[in-house]
């Protein structure tokens, strides 16, 4: 993105500096960098391949105990970012390890947070005393201000994608978090995933869980499958099979700043090209296949994690297999703003 031009060369240096004395700047030497008649962002595309990044996350867990680092994670920073802690301009994401018999103490904080499991077994989230199992391609939210910690009782490294809204909450001065305490023993041994919200339209005329409100915090990877595999038996070729995680109580995204999706591709098939004003990080659940964003191809397979700046172009196309992708944005936030627009390309 352009620097700022905050003095205009034409004018004499001592109204400049005059200017700058008095804490002043001209608009007329910036406006179009504030305003440029182009959507613009100095995010690029990005692969993070998880044959790459396993190895360094696993090392990780080797190297940093967990009461040093509190929270385990290795960020990922868009290239184009400038070193910043952020994947776009407005979303941060990590991947956590956290290793059998850990604990990850407990804390809760402004920014809203989600997390979608990579790998391993037995490892879980409590949020606000409620536990969430943890299994590959599971997620999980812990909304604004609400307590989590995160546990492990199997027997192997367990890896998930964290996704944040960190940077847009920095933007607003309004990130805060509480001082960590010791994870507590969760107070249930299921989440409402498991016995009160089992079924898509179905919502328990009264829940056994803590009012939050936000009563769905946990979407199991089998039920979500499932549902992406019928839905792609009747889609017709050329349209994309997509589902939004949501609040089955209200049909409103999970959480007032991100949304998430899951996204199923049958073999060989290319998604219609769109691009949207929210930002979209991708994780791939299954499969091998390749993306276009904007002018870049990125290829993918399984644990991968890609990343979509604003106003880029999509398309997706699976191999031969089938493919699964998990993506998280910043389209509630957007919306809220006013600020979401999306167009689909003209075929
Ligand atoms: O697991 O609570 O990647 O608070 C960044 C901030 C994870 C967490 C992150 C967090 C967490
Ligand atoms: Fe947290």
């Amino acid at each position: 993105m352009d620097a700022l031009v905050t003095r205009d060369a034409s004018l004499p240096a001592a109204y400049s500096d005059a200017l700058d004395t008095l804490a002043l700047a001209p608009l007329w030497t910036a406006l179009h960098t504030l305003l440029p008649n182009e959507r613009t962002t100095p995010a690029v595309p990005h692969v993070w391949r998880w044959r790459d990044v396993r190895p360094r996350v696993l090392e990780a867990a080797r190297l940093v105990p967990m009461e040093q680092a509190e929270r385990r994670v290795l960020v990922l920073r868009n290239p184009g970012l400038g070193g910043a802690y952020a994947i776009t301009s407005s979303l941060f994401a990590g991947l956590q390890v956290i290793l059998p018999g850990e604990a990850a103490p407990s804390h809760h904080h402004t920014p809203a947070a989600l997390r979608l499991i990579v790998e391993g077994h037995g490892a879980y989230t409590t949020v606000e005393g409620v536990k969430c199992a943890m299994e590959p391609g599971d997620l999980i939210i812990t909304p604004p201000m609400r307590w989590h910690d995160h546990g492990h009782e199997g027997s192997e490294p367990v890896v998930w994608l964290d996704g944040l809204d960190i940077p847009l909450v920095r933007h607003f001065d309004a990130a805060w978090a509480s001082k960590m305490r010791p994870a507590q023993p969760p107070a249930t041994a299921t989440d409402p995933s498991q016995d009160e919200l089992t079924a898509s339209g179905l919502v328990p005329r009264q829940s056994r869980y803590p009012r939050t409100g936000f009563p769905q915090v946990r979407w199991p990877w089998t039920t979500v499958r499932a549902a992406l595999e019928r839905l792609a038996a009747t889609t017709p070729a050329g349209q994309a099979v997509t589902l939004r995680y949501v609040d089955p109580t209200t049909g409103a995204a999970p959480m007032p700043t991100m949304g998430a999706e899951a996204h199923w591709l049958r073999p060989g098939e290319r998604t219609p090209a769109a691009r949207r004003t929210s930002s979209e990080i991708f994780h791939v659940i299954e499969g091998r296949g390749r993306s276009r964003v904007g002018d870049s191809a990125l290829d993918w397979e399984k644990g991968d994690t890609f990343v979509a700046p604003p106003w880029h172009w999509i398309a997706h196309e699976a191999h031969e297999a089938p493919a699964a992708l998990f993506s998280f944005t910043d389209e509630p936030a957007l919306r809220a703003l006013g600020l979401y627009q999306e167009e689909a390309a003209s075929s």
